[in-house]
């Protein structure tokens, strides 16, 4: 029986993907790799850490900066990132997803956080929407970020359900990955090729919904 829902949060409660990328575009000129729409995809639940090298590998300068440069590379972009996330309110949430929320905790689920972000709760108050979860993964505690199945295994454990239990809602590959691999009932919201590891698919957010979960192939 399900019990509980662990949710992503870039991309499937609301749209920072864009903001990332809009700060991860200034850090590639910076360092003179190409921006491309394919890099932005990859970076998607990618640590900040993880999207910095892929950045420079883009451009094949991994070995131009030293670590602590590379540090200062990935403050310069949290500073701005921060400055643009500052602006969400309750409308920044993405279609469907206030309803569905509201209607887990109507009927009784648990709900948790598992986003690789580290601005996670900021986000989540900005949206209005932090108290309806009963708790937030610390990225900072992981030893290894998605697609290690790590920070999925704790947001079910963060509800004392077992990953049987829980469905984990993602919107990229490596999140995607970091579900199967907890052994958890994985919703993938995308496209159907990019999201052909999920046992269950929706391509828009407005689509998910307890009956279209009930009605999809899976159960
Ligand atoms: P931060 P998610 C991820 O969030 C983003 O998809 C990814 O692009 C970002 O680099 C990562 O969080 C770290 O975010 O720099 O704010 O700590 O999709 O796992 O909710
Ligand atoms: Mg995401």
């Amino acid at each position: 029986d399900i019990k509980g829902f662990v949710f992503d949060l870039d991309g499937v409660i609301t749209d920072t993907a864009l903001l990332h990328g809009k700060a991860w575009h200034q850090t590639a000129d910076t360092v003179k790799s190409e921006w491309t729409p394919e890099l932005a995809v990859a970076l998607k639940g990618i640590s900040r850490m993880d999207s910095l090298e892929m950045i420079l590998k883009a451009g094949g300068h991994e070995n131009d900066y030293t670590q602590a440069q590379k540090e200062q590379l990935a403050e310069d972009k949290n500073n701005y990132y921060k400055t643009l996330i500052s602006t969400l309110t309750p409308a920044d949430i993405l279609p469907g997803m206030d309803a569905f929320l509201k209607e887990l905790k109507a009927k009784g689920y648990h709900l948790s956080v598992a986003s690789a972000s580290k601005n996670a709760p900021t986000i989540l108050k900005g949206l209005g929407i932090i108290d309806m979860f009963d708790g937030v993964v610390d990225p900072a505690s992981l030893h290894a970020g998605k697609p290690d199945p790590e920070i999925f295994a704790k947001g079910a454990e963060l509800l004392n359900f077992q990953p049987n239990e829980v469905i984990g809602l993602e919107d990229s590959t490596a999140g995607l990955k970091s579900i199967n691999g907890a052994g958890e009932v994985s919703l993938g919201i995308g496209d159907v090729q990019e999201m052909h590891e999920a046992d269950i698919n929706f391509t828009d957010t407005a689509q998910v919904s307890l009956a279209n979960i009930a009605n999809s192939s899976y159960f």
